[in-house]
Parts: structure tokens; C-alpha cells; sequence
């Protein structure tokens, strides 16, 4: 790919960006999200509305080059965001998307405003790990700190520590820092002590296991993606040996390495044994995990495998399996894990070959998921039928990632670690 080819790319991402961010505008303005094809919109907690998209949005658009847009959308937030809400909310994605992209907005505009709502925020959402273990509920009231659902997942316990880490070191409040470190911890102590595998759902209360099912999928992702990151982010070694243990246990029992290429599948945490041939879109996050902790070869051989997911309808399926190569979910949801690892996949080995993946997919999501309102998620790739939402994360990370495999490079990996919603972090303090 000539470098012409690739800044036309890029240019043609960000006419995308400003193309649905446009949309959203238009029509969902003051909510949280747009539902592109009803032309309505969605809030996550009505009748509070915390302006996902554009707290979601908003470093894109600043890295993007959006300057003025950027501006008018920290002075609308700064007017608008309020967290005393009577509102049971999801601690962890409200962690991925709030926190994190008001850090992120604090960071690079170095307005304290930012800074503080982060501490509002964060503050609200401590008696969640009030619990018997000091693993968080997965619900928590943002007024009362009224806790909800001991079941939770590894997912939803271990990826908050890039947060509530940032968010310590910035306010030097470390209880910030503890509460999720002790919590991410809590999950990697309850590993199974024969396979050193963790499953897809534990009860805070007791610390037992509810459903031993093992995989790097949803549930359990951005688990392995944060025990590495606590150690890039904060030098913390505790996190860069707890990676280490549980990747070579993850290897070893979830990686299945055939003529038919490398992916990883479900297995029982206990026994180890193989359950269940299912890799998906959230899956695809793994190889840029792989290749950010120094294993090139297994990151190259997944990716690809990633690209054979897409390529089978032209966009590829929440779930796969990848023994029949058949579908087993067949919705696509705007996803950004595959564009993510081609992004890291090229920013390790300049292989050329990332780029022309980032091709295929953004012509793929140009043909099948843009409507003229905004993009949209599919029920079916086979059928390429329409669902109804454009999801934050799309401008997030979706679009985000995929400039900046075709941008120059801007973003040093040794310094900047982007938490699992695709927002920048850099260690000031
Ligand atoms: C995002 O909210 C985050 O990337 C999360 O880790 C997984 N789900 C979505 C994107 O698919």
C-alpha cells in the first residue's frame, strides 16, 4: 500500500467519524446513544442520561484533529454530566466508558473539571466492592451506593484497575488503587490450582465459582488485557507476573493449533478439557494482548485466523465455530476487536498485510452497516440484515483504531496504554 493509499484511508475513516458522530448529533443529541434506523435514541439508565457517545467520543475526535468539535463537547459535558442520580448503574462498563474517557478528557485537555467529575464518579462507585471477597457487585446506585448482583464475572471484576489506578495516582487518593487491585487480584487467587484457569462466573459473596466455563471471551477478555496493562501503565510487577502465570495456563489449555490455523476455544477450568469450539468478535481482542506482551508469533498466526472469520460473509459473526467454520451467533455488533489487533499487529511488524485487513473491513462496514443515519449493528452476516443501534464504542474504538493504522504514527505504545474502551492513559504522575 503506497503511503497516498493509506492517508487517503485515513481521511476516509475520519469523513466516517464525522459522518456518524453528525448522526448521533442530529438526532440523538443529550442521550446516550443512536438508534440509527427507528431514528431514535437509546439512554442506559433512564430517566438519567450520562452522554455515552460523547464521553465515549470525545478523545477520537480530538485525535482525529476535530479540534473546535472537541472543544464544544468538554464545555457541553462540563455543563451537562451529573452522577448524583438515583440510578443502579453497571460498575464496569461505566468504569470502561465513563471513567476512562473522562480521564482520558482530563489528560488531554488538562481541564481539572474532568478531573473532578473522574473523582465524583469513582468516589460514587467505591461501595461496590463492599463485598465478603472485595470483588465489586456488578450494580451499584451512583446516589445511595446501594449494591446489587454478588454474580459477576472476571471481566466485569478484573478490568478496572487502569481506571481506578489512573484515577489514584491523579487525585494521590490510593484507596482508589487498592480497592481494584484487590479485586483483580481476588480473581487470580480463585484460579483453578491444577489448570491455573479462571471461569466465566463467580459469586462475590462466597468466592465460589458458578459456571466453570474457560476462554478469552466475553466474561473473561479484558481480564488478561488488564493484568498486563496494570503492569505497562504502573510498573506494577505483582500484575506482570500474574499475566505471565495465567497466559502460559491460557496456552495451554484454551489455544487450539491445527492444520485449520491457531485459535483458542472453551474449556472446563478444572479439567482443562476442551468444551466447546467457539471463538467470536470479542475473541479477535487477543491477538493485540499477544503481540503488547512480546509473543509476535502466536499474535500473527491469531490475526490471521481473525481475517478468516471476516472473510467467510464479509463481516464476521459474534461467534464462530471454528471447527465447521459455521456461525453460531450470527449478529455483528460494530465491533472493534478485530481492527484493534490489526492495529497492533502493525504497529509491531509494519507488515503490510495489516493494513490491507484494515481495507477489507472498513469497505465491509462501508457496505453492509452504514445507513443514512448513522451506522448499524447486524442481526445476521449471513443474511446482512439490520438491527438498530449505533453503539458508542463504534466512535470509541471501532473507528478510532482503524485511523490510526492507516495515520501516521502519533501514538507511542511504550508510554500510552488505551484501557479496553480505547481510551488513552499515560503515566503523568
Ligand atoms: C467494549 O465496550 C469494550 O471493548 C469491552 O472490553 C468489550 N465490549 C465492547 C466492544 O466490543
Amino acid at each position: 500500500m503506497t503511503d497516498a493509499e493509506r492517508a487517503a484511508l485515513a481521511a476516509r475513516v475520519r469523513d466516517e467519524f464525522q459522518f456518524a458522530w453528525s448522526r448521533y448529533k442530529r438526532i440523538a443529541w443529550g442521550h446516550d446513544e443512536l438508534n440509527p434506523i427507528s431514528r431514535t435514541a437509546h439512554d442506559w439508565y433512564p430517566p438519567a442520561v450520562f452522554d455515552m457517545t460523547p464521553v465515549d467520543a470525545l478523545d477520537t475526535m480530538t485525535l482525529m484533529g476535530f479540534a473546535d468539535e472537541a472543544a464544544a463537547t468538554r464545555q457541553y459535558l462540563i455543563d451537562h454530566l451529573s452522577f448524583d442520580q438515583d440510578v443502579d448503574v453497571q460498575v464496569f462498563e461505566v468504569t470502561i466508558r465513563l471513567l476512562g474517557g473522562l480521564l482520558s478528557a482530563f489528560q488531554m485537555s488538562n481541564d481539572p473539571k474532568f478531573l473532578a467529575l473522574a473523582e465524583d464518579l469513582g468516589t460514587r462507585l467505591l461501595p461496590a466492592f463492599d463485598s465478603p471477597t472485595g470483588m465489586p457487585y456488578r450494580f451499584v446506585n451512583l446516589r445511595t451506593g446501594k449494591t446489587s448482583d454478588p454474580l459477576s464475572n472476571p471481566a466485569e471484576i478484573g478490568t478496572l484497575i487502569l481506571e481506578f489506578g489512573t484515577l489514584a495516582k491523579l487525585t494521590h487518593r490510593d484507596v482508589f488503587y487498592t480497592k481494584a487491585k484487590t479485586a483483580l487480584a481476588g480473581v487470580y487467587e480463585r484460579r483453578d490450582p491444577h489448570t491455573g484457569l479462571v471461569g466465566e462466573q463467580i459469586d462475590v459473596t462466597t468466592g465460589k465459582w458458578t459456571n466453570p466455563s474457560s476462554h478469552i471471551g466475553g466474561g473473561i477478555d479484558s481480564y488478561y488485557e488488564y493484568l498486563l496493562k496494570c503492569q505497562k501503565l504502573f510498573g506494577d510487577a505483582d500484575c506482570g507476573a500474574m499475566y505471565r502465570e495465567s497466559i502460559a495456563s491460557v496456552d495451554k489449555y484454551l489455544a487450539d493449533d491445527g492444520p485449520a490455523g491457531l485459535w483458542y476455544g472453551v474449556s472446563d477450568m478444572t479439567t482443562g478439557k476442551r468444551t466447546a469450539t467457539s471463538y467470536g468478535s470479542l475473541e479477535a481482542f487477543f491477538p493485540a494482548v499477544l503481540a503488547l506482551g512480546g509473543d509476535l508469533d502466536r499474535a500473527r498466526r491469531l490475526a490471521d485466523s481473525n481475517f478468516k472469520m471476516w472473510t467467510l460473509h464479509g463481516i464476521e459473526p459474534e461467534v464462530l465455530d471454528y471447527k465447521t467454520m459455521t456461525a453460531e451467533v450470527e449478529s455483528y455488533q460494530l465491533r472493534p476487536e478485530i481492527v484493534e489487533s490489526a492495529y497492533y499487529l502493525f504497529h509491531y511488524t509494519r507488515d503490510p498485510r495489516y493494513l490491507d485487513m484494515g481495507r477489507t473491513i472498513l469497505t465491509s462496514l462501508v457496505q453492509y452497516c452504514r445507513t443514512d443515519d448513522g451506522y448499524t449493528v447486524l442481526k445476521s452476516v449471513v443474511t446482512k440484515e439490520r438491527g438498530d443501534r449505533q453503539h458508542s464504542f463504534f466512535l470509541a474504538e471501532t473507528l478510532k483504531y482503524l485511523y490510526l493504522l492507516f495515520s501516521p504514527e502519533t501514538i507511542d505504545l511504550d508510554r500510552v496504554v488505551f484501557n479496553t474502551e480505547a481510551h488513552p492513559l499515560k503515566a503523568t504522575w
